[in-house]
């Protein structure tokens, strides 16, 4: 068959295969490419026909120069680019003011709609994919609870949690790998505290149902036994099924009186109401549950890991930080075991660490948005349905921003000098900004807390690269070597 088609082309006059080349990449071009003449587009290459630059920039990445394949596009074409990612075509928007275009974009020019497999396993409802009047409403449901007027009720009981597993963890293992380990207890204490489910073997299952799960987010979606997607969805069911009972529960213990409203998010979405409000169904609290679980899980234990590999690393950060932690100590009028939100909000040269290693190795690099209609930024036209992805990295790197910023001063955030908008964006900015930033602050100083006054901790592998993919990636887990050490007071 191919032999007798290569055969006839063979047989045909020279100007019939010119034509039937320009009919079939004309072809080709209408197939791939919608036609953008008339459109003022952006500097930048879209690749390959479907697979665009993806691979390029997946394997930049890997060899942790993400940073660079951006910046090298950026001194190109400007700080807008036009890339082909992840299956569509792609503007990357960089720079201050394009950071303020894309923050700064309502509903009616972009959505925050994530890939559609995280869509098939978190659900249809979660926060993401619904419309705005109730992205709103549910929004306001999980800020309720993560909002600091009711977090700093969460203290004590968040430091319960992630002392006990500290000393757990020391003495159970020689060698700890601490991007295993913080994930394990960044999990554990999201079920107690954030969602106030607190039986182990319902934790233990839905550890396991969510590491499923995860997998799934970067799968393509076939649903064929045995895929990561197919077992995704397993999960999901799995999850769903041991979530409902819990669900109920709660909705009696709110009618009886025995759970506050404010007890954790779950509670605070039962207490959505009001005039003309349409409560959340279970299924909304289910996909929001999981949405959750995924919006603060690699993102907030990535930060707990990397803290303890730049304290490794660094022994004068390391002394100012143990200083400070130490003063905290020596300032508690006696009594109190666990620390309070007043000590919390003392750690504040333990923040500017922890704000510094956010500034030079971001947990996320950046995000997706959709634009929803035809729209213009910069002198250029954005078509509607294109993606458009913003990036931290440019504007931390920008001397004009933060000065010398390949050094590392934690400094810079405790200068007086305000730290100008939307350059600064490991939260992101705007109407999708991180809710859980307070959560995530109060969770790692906890964690450090106790590592510098309780513990002593090495690398067992001090050359350890870290690259991206596209999470900061320690490339063997980040084994250290963890012992508790008496008490200093
Ligand atoms: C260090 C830890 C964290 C980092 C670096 C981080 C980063 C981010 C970023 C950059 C965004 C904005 C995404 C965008 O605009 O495209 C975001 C959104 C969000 N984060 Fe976080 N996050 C962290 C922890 C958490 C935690 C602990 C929670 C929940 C308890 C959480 C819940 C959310 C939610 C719900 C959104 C979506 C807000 C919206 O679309 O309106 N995050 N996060
Ligand atoms: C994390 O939790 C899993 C499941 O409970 C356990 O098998 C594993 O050993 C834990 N890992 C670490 C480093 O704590
Ligand atoms: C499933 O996920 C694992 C771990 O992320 C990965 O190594 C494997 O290649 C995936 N399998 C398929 C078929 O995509
Ligand atoms: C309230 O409801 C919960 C859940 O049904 C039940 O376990 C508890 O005993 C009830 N408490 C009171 C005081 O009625
Ligand atoms: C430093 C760190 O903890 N990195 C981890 C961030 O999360 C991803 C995804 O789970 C891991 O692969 C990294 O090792």
């Amino acid at each position: 068959m191919v032999n007798s088609l290569v055969e006839s082309f063979m047989d045909m006059p020279p100007l019939v295969l010119v034509a039937i080349t320009i009919a079939s990449s004309l072809f080709l071009y209408l197939l791939f490419k919608k036609d953008y003449r008339g459109y003022n587009l952006p500097g930048g290459s879209l690749g390959f026909p479907l697979i665009g630059e993806s691979i390029s920039f997946l394997r930049a990445q890997l060899q942790d120069r993400g940073d660079q394949w951006i910046h090298d596009r950026v001194l190109k074409h400007g700080p807008v680019f036009k890339t082909h990612m992840m299956g569509s075509p792609t503007f990357v928007i960089t720079g201050q003011p394009g950071n303020k275009f894309v923050f700064g974009a309502d509903y009616d020019i972009m959505s925050a709609k994530p890939p559609k497999t995280l869509a098939i396993v978190a659900g249809e409802y979660s926060l993401s994919d619904l419309p705005k009047p109730r992205y709103l409403l549910v929004k306001q449901g999980m800020v309720s609870f993560l909002k600091a007027e009711s977090l700093q009720h969460h203290v004590k009981h968040m430091d319960r949690l992630i002392k006990a597993s500290l000393l757990r963890e020391s003495k159970d293992r020689d060698v700890v790998q601490a991007v295993q380990f913080m994930k394990n207890l960044t999990f554990e204490v999201a079920c107690c505290v954030l969602f106030g489910v607190d039986d182990e073997v319902i934790i233990k299952g839905l550890m396991s149902d969510f590491a499923v799960a995860f997998k799934a987010f970067w799968s393509i979606p076939i649903n064929l036994p045995g895929t990561n997607y197919t077992r995704g969805l397993a999960a999901r069911k799995r999850i769903v099924a041991k979530i409902l009972p819990i669900i109920q529960k709660k909705k009696e213990e709110l009618a009886n009186g025995t759970l506050s409203p404010r007890n954790d998010v779950i509670a605070c979405f039962l207490s959505i109401g009001g005039e003309n409000v349409v409560p959340l169904s279970d299924l909304e609290i289910i996909d929001n549950f999981i949405f959750l679980m995924i919006a603060s899980h690699d993102t907030a234990a990535n930060l707990s890991s990397m803290m303890i590999w730049k304290l490794a690393r660094d022994k004068e950060i390391y002394n100012k930080i143990r200083e400070e932690q130490l003063s905290i100590l020596a300032q508690r009028q006696g009594g109190d075991e666990t620390l309070t939100w007043i000590e919390v909000n003392k750690m504040k040269y333990t923040w500017s660490v922890a704000q510094e290693l956010m500034r030079v190795i971001p947990p996320l690099f950046g995000n997706f948005r959709t634009t929803t209609a035809d729209t213009t930024f910069a002198g250029y036209d954005l078509p509607k349905g294109w993606q458009v992805f913003w990036v931290a990295c440019e504007t931390h790197m920008d001397k004009n921003f933060f000065e010398d910023p390949t050094t590392f001063d934690p400094s810079r955030f405790e200068a007086k000098k305000p730290i100008p908008p939307c350059t600064y964006i490991p939260f992101g900015a705007g109407m999708h900004q991180c809710i859980g930033n307070e959560y995530a602050r109060v969770k790692t100083l906890t964690i450090v807390h106790h590592l510098v006054t309780r513990f002593e901790w090495s690398q067992v592998n001090p050359n350890e690269k870290i690259s991206r993919q596209p999470l900061p990636y320690p490339s063997t887990g980040l084994p250290i070597k963890l012992v508790s050490k008496p008490a200093v007071l």
